[in-house]
């Protein structure tokens, strides 16, 4: 059901500056970038290996672009940091029905827009040992609705 580390978001302030540090000392460089409006962020992925299905694994960049949103709130009560984790499937929805069935809360009834065009569904913190959880069929796959 799950293929892969798809990637960890990390929440920083200033993406410009993070991206920097990630290139100068792990010589990482940004594959993709683009403002997400629905998830009030823009962000950067930075890939770290490809991997055996086809996909890749990432380090997620991500600065707010709104006061309300979750990574605003993010730095605002924690600080800089890791935020989440993301799990790659080929099945977003077949997954997020499984892991409901397990008894874990799926923030996202209907599968979101994620990067490049990727489904994606967030899982309560909570019901996940304090770890915020994100599920992501890669875009070729992906019908976001
Ligand atoms: N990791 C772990 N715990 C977290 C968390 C995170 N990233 N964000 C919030 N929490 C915890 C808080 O610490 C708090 O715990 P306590 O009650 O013990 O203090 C609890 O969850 C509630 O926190 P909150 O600040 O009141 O936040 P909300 O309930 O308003 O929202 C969440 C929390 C997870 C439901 C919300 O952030 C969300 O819907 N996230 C999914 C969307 C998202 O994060 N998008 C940005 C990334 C986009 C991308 O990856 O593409
Ligand atoms: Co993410």
């Amino acid at each position: 059901m799950f293929t892969r580390i798809d990637h960890i978001g990390i929440a920083c302030r200033d993406l410009d500056a993070t991206a920097a540090f990630y290139r100068r000392v792990y010589g990482f460089e940004i594959a993709h970038e683009e403002v997400n409006e629905e998830q009030g962020v823009r962000e950067a992925m930075l890939e770290v290996n490809g991997t055996s299905d086809g996909h890749r694994t990432c380090i997620q960049l991500l600065e707010p672009i709104r006061a309300d949103s979750p990574v605003a709130k993010f730095l605002d009560s924690r600080g800089e940091g890791v935020h989440h984790i993301a799990f790659g499937t080929p099945d977003v929805r077949g997954a997020s029905a499984d892991v409901r069935e397990a008894g874990v809360r799926v923030l996202d009834a209907e599968p979101r827009r994620g990067t490049s065009g990727s489904a994606i569904a967030f899982l309560h913190p909570k019901d996940c040992g304090g770890v915020l959880t994100e599920l992501v069929q890669a875009p070729e796959a992906a019908d976001p609705t």
